[in-house]
């Protein structure tokens, strides 16, 4: 590891403030509090709002916040509001959970072995369902500025992990791969179709453009600073903040990019399309 390389996992300056856990609970008690007080301030506002007069069809305070809103959308999707980050000390192991796409029909793990992991490509296919040139993962691991990021992974099961994650934002490689998809609406990830017959359940997630293009949204290759095993999502998987684990599909083999409502996985199951916080 090279110096630089330990100064920047020590600061990690870019993917937001970095806190303990102490503070963390200070904050989010203090967050709560407020919003109270937001409670208070909103009503009375309200009251000013409804004696205002109208432009295109809504009070004009508010239309001019939401023309504000919409000028600055586009920059929040990017650099906005962002999860809450930890210290790389916070982080712990994190519990495997959900073998679906990855096992090989009797529960074992299927490894990718090195060959075929260093040859290993993200299909893409486009919002016209044409096929697009696939992403290497080679380029993925060399070509992009790389981040290390440490969040909470929370599962709808309910139990939950600070962990540490190194990848690259998936808009850089979007940008550099497939820009004219990057207006799509949705996104679906897939795991690769099995060689084996007996692999019975391959896994998918859908994932809408706002959570996709999010700066904390990474293809990650590392968890707490070692490769991926089979487990965890070999040898590339997506991971972000803004999602369930159930959204973040381990081991990537390829992308569908749509503007039709998807289905996915869970959704098939009944669960949420959205699963965000
Ligand atoms: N391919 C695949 N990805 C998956 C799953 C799965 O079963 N198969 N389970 C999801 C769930 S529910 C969670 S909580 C996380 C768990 O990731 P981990 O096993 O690395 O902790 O992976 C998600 N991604
Ligand atoms: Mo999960």
């Amino acid at each position: 590891m090279t110096s630089d390389r330990e100064r920047h996992l020590r600061e990690l300056t870019d993917d937001g403030e970095i806190i303990d856990r102490a503070e963390y609970t200070k904050r989010s008690r203090r967050a709560f509090l407020s919003f109270g007080a937001l409670g208070v301030g909103a009503y009375l506002g309200f009251r000013t709002i409804q004696n205002r007069p109208e432009e295109r069809g809504i009070p004009d305070v508010l239309r001019s916040g939401l023309d504000v809103n919409a000028a600055v959308w586009s920059k929040l999707e990017r650099d906005g509001a962002r999860a809450r980050t930890f210290a790389i000390s916070d982080r712990e192991a994190l519990r495997v959970n959900g073998d679906h796409g990855l096992e090989d029909g009797s529960g074992d793990y299927i490894e990718i072995p090195d060959d075929e992991a260093a040859a290993w490509e993200i299909n893409l296919t486009g919002t016209d369902g044409s096929d697009l040139a696939p992403i290497p993962l080679a380029s993925i691991k060399s070509d992009f500025e790389v981040h290390d990021m440490v969040w909470e992974h929370k599962c709808i099961e309910g139990w939950a992990n600070i962990v540490h994650w190194t990848g690259v934002r998936f808009s850089d490689v979007l940008e550099r791969y497939a820009p004219e998809q990057a207006s799509a609406e949705w996104m679906v990830l897939r795991t690769p179709r099995q060689r084996t017959p007996t692999v019975r359940r391959d896994y998918s997630s859908a994932i809408e453009n706002y959570t996709m293009l999010h700066a904390q949204t990474l293809l990650a290759w590392q968890l707490n600073g070692v490769d991926l095993t089979a487990a965890h999502g070999a040898p590339i998987r997506i991971v972000t903040p803004l999602k369930y684990g159930i959204k973040q599909l381990k081991r990537i083999g390829s992308i569908e990019f749509t503007n039709d409502t998807p289905t996915d996985y869970w959704t098939d199951r009944g669960y949420d399309l959205h699963a965000g916080f």
